[in-house]
């Protein structure tokens, strides 16, 4: 898969992506990622590429020129392939594992940062396919929510994970926390691990796993039983 983000704060991206399972992803060949500075394309002498919004209003707006500017050298620069043109903004879809799975199964994305207090109508009107949301809650701009979008789709890419966090395992339990975990030792600090998880009886500890899944996500999540 190929990734092109286009922000304001091109500076974000590099701490975050290359480390762990991106860097891994990334070494692998398995995802190429570029960063493009949105201002490059501004053709203002002041590299703007906000303005106030036609109607008055407090906030400024994301200028469309740059934008399009943006992604039609990015699509101009990677011919065969058909992107996914992805705004990350307050109001679009969700995100969510199974979203996350849709998108993954795209060959190339184009994802833009969205910041101030929005983007022109027309970068929706014809140049996204998509909008994506990391949650409601209000966060600055789209640079940490490209980041999350990227991390949850590199790690679903053919051969990123090993088999020890295989994704098999993983959806056979999408609708469930997960039981507690202990490792050594044994006894923390007067806290033990339940017996059973010690037995060696396999069958036993299986059982009590998914019971105790199931007690989790009553407790924590009844929104995931439906
Ligand atoms: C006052 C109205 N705000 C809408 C909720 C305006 C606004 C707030 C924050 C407009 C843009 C932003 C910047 N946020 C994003 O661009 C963003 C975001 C977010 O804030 N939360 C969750 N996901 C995302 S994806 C992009």
């Amino acid at each position: 898969m190929r990734i092109d983000i286009i922000a304001i704060f091109p500076g974000m991206f590099a701490p975050i992506l290359n480390e762990s399972i991106v860097k891994r992803a990334q070494k692998k060949g398995k995802v190429k990622i570029y960063i493009h500075d949105l201002r490059s394309y501004s053709l203002d002498k002041h590299r703007k590429v906000d303005d106030r919004p036609f109607g008055g209003g407090s906030g400024m707006l994301m200028r469309p020129e740059p934008i399009f500017a943006a992604v039609e050298d990015v699509k101009s620069k990677s011919k065969n392939q058909k992107a996914k043109v992805i705004l990350l903004c307050p109001q679009g879809e969700k995100l969510t594992q199974k979203l996350a799975k849709k998108i993954a199964k795209y060959q190339h994305l184009i994802l833009i940062c969205g910041h101030y207090e929005g983007v022109d109508e027309r970068v929706r009107q014809r140049l996204v396919d998509e909008e994506v949301s990391i949650g409601d809650y209000v966060l600055t701009g789209g640079e940490l929510p490209a980041m999350v979008l990227v991390d949850a789709v590199a790690r679903l890419l053919p051969g990123v994970l090993g088999d020890k966090n295989s994704l098999n395992f993983e959806s056979f339990e999408d609708n469930l926390l997960e039981h507690p975990h202990y490792t050594r030792p044994a006894n923390f600090r007067g806290m033990g691990v339940p017996s059973v998880l010690l037995s060696g009886d396999h069958k036993k500890i299986e059982s009590w796993r998914e019971k105790e899944a199931l007690k989790r996500t009553k407790q924590k999540r009844p929104d995931l039983l439906g």
